[in-house]
Parts: C-alpha cells; structure tokens; sequence
C-alpha cells in the first residue's frame, strides 16, 4: 500500500458540493482506502487569468495498491463524472483533482509528473497538506513545515462547514 495525496479544487457549478462529491467518489476508488480529508480552504485564482471565481479547495490522503498511472485514470474518471468543462489552460473548472504525491515516487512521464509541479508553490495545497500530516517530508528532502514558514497565506480562509 503506498500513501498518496490528492488535491481537489473547484470554482464552478457549487464547488462545495463539487468537493464534497468528489470525497465521497475517492472513497470508493477500487484497491484503494480514503485515509484523511484536510479543512477546506477558500482563495482567489491564483495565477492568471484573474477573472474568474475564487476557488474552493482540499487534499485527501489515500492509500493505494494501485499504480501511479491507473490511479490518475480513476481521478480522470471522476473529473469527468462531475462534467470537467474546461474552454481555457488554467481557467474556471467544475472540478480538478491533483496527483500530488505518491510515496517517495518521483517521475516525469508525458502523462503524469511526480511530484505535482504545483506542490511546492502553492499555497491552497501546502496549507490542507498540513492539516493532514504536519511532519511530512517531500521525496526531494524538503520539509513541509519549512515550506510552511514561508509560504504567505493571507489570501486563504479556512472555510467553516457543518
Ligand atoms: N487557484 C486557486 N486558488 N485554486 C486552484 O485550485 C487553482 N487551480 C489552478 C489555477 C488556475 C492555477 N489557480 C488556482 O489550476
């Protein structure tokens, strides 16, 4: 069983229910246990384009016996059920979920790169990360409570939901 993190973000058609939906669908991935869900955080896009609506975001954490690769199928999958519309790179979507890290694992195929080329950089996933393990470790050596330090958050809010 290897441990994965997923992000998931929303900005379209209710991203709350969105997000709640898409939880509820990783839970039943096959071969695979939905562990924790980090708080749910708020922040306007970040990174052009601007004018679109802010977004509503999450990590999950799983554990998998199943492949990087067949893994991302399944997150595809998903996006799909929820009707991904997507008329613009890094515009407005109804769903987006994020391979971000599996295990230690690091690769760089066409299909998928390990670990996320976001994590590092953005706040709405260094944040949720940190709800779920504090003590985490990037395969490259990095500490996430280090990153932590020195990542500004002033544009996230935690979004409080019974
Ligand atoms: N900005 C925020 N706040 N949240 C996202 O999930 C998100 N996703 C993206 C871009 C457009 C880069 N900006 C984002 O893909």
């Amino acid at each position: 069983m290897i441990r994965s993190f997923i992000g998931l973000g929303s900005n379209l058609d209710d991203p709350l229910q969105q997000i709640r939906r898409a939880q509820s669908a990783l839970s039943q991935v096959p071969q695979t246990h939905l562990l924790a869900c980090s708080r749910l955080y708020c922040s306007p896009p970040f990174g052009p384009p601007y004018d679109q609506p802010d977004y509503l975001n999450a990590v999950v954490a799983l554990e998998t016996e199943l492949s990087p690769l067949v893994l991302l199928k399944a997150l595809q999958a998903i996006e799909n059920q929820q009707g991904r519309g997507r008329t613009q790179r890094w515009g407005s979507r109804t769903l987006d979920l994020d391979l971000l890290l599996y295990g230690n694992q690091q690769l760089q195929t066409p299909e998928l790169t390990l670990p996320h080329p976001g994590l590092m950089t953005r706040p709405f996933v260094i944040y949720p990360l940190a709800d779920i393990d504090p003590s985490l470790t990037f395969p490259n050596g990095t500490l996430l409570s280090d990153l932590l330090k020195k990542t500004v958050a002033s544009d996230l809010m935690i979004v409080n939901n019974p």
